[in-house]
């Protein structure tokens, strides 16, 4: 059992990153068991949930002539273009239907700005706009995340790098994520993990 102050946060376990979902993730579903298993081993567990409102300019439908997985540049930097999905109260956002974690001590939504998009489970994409988060993981007195779940090299990559940046000792379970691997991420996950020691097992 892991120690009062370790939590684990799943990240995605959400049906659009699922194999017949609107942003599947090969092998997306394989992760339910493992973080189910995961979870009996932690006292605390987060989860996070993709949440967006109709509309969102992450997706390239509201980008007339722009097609998904392609770029382009918002006020905050560059941002990738995908298809709608984890619309705001779909069967698409809501977690796959085989995750088990009653025990879950806090869900947080992100990606409900319409403007800009939340990779992070601590940040949005401009870096700089927290979603509460880290408040609230020190105020509970954690010292350690350990990070699971989808997508390994987007949403998954972005909150260890921010949970590390903050000061929590950071670890992400690679069996237990799955990942889009678009244009070299999950190589440049795997360099940006070395370089910031956060431990990947
Ligand atoms: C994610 C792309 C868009 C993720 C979320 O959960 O990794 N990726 N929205
Ligand atoms: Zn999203």
């Amino acid at each position: 059992m892991h120690a009062d102050t370790d939590v684990l946060l799943a990240i995605d376990v959400q049906n659009d990153f699922c194999p017949g979902g609107r942003l599947a993730v090969p092998g997306g579903d394989e992760v339910v068991p493992l973080i189910n298993r995961l979870a009996h081993n932690f006292r605390h567990v987060v989860l996070t949930q993709d949440w967006h409102p109709a509309g969102h300019l992450s997706f390239a439908s509201s980008h007339p002539g722009k097609e998904p997985f392609t770029r382009i540049e918002m006020p905050y930097g560059p941002q990738t273009l995908w298809p709608d999905h984890c619309i705001q109260s779909s069967e698409g956002a809501a977690f796959h239907a085989r995750l088990d974690i009653p025990r879950a001590e806090l869900i947080v939504r992100k990606g409900f700005r319409r403007e800009i998009d939340s990779y992070s489970a601590f940040f949005e994409n401009d870096h700089r706009t927290p979603t509460g988060l880290g408040g609230y993981l020190r105020e509970r007195g954690f010292t350690k995340v350990v990070c699971a779940g989808l997508a390994f090299d987007y949403c998954v990559r972005y909150s260890a790098e921010d949970a590390k940046a903050l000061g929590f000792e950071t670890e992400v379970i690679a069996a237990a994520c799955r990942s889009i691997d678009l244009g070299g991420s999950v190589g440049a996950t795997h360099k940006s993990f070395a370089e910031r020691g956060i431990a990947l097992s």
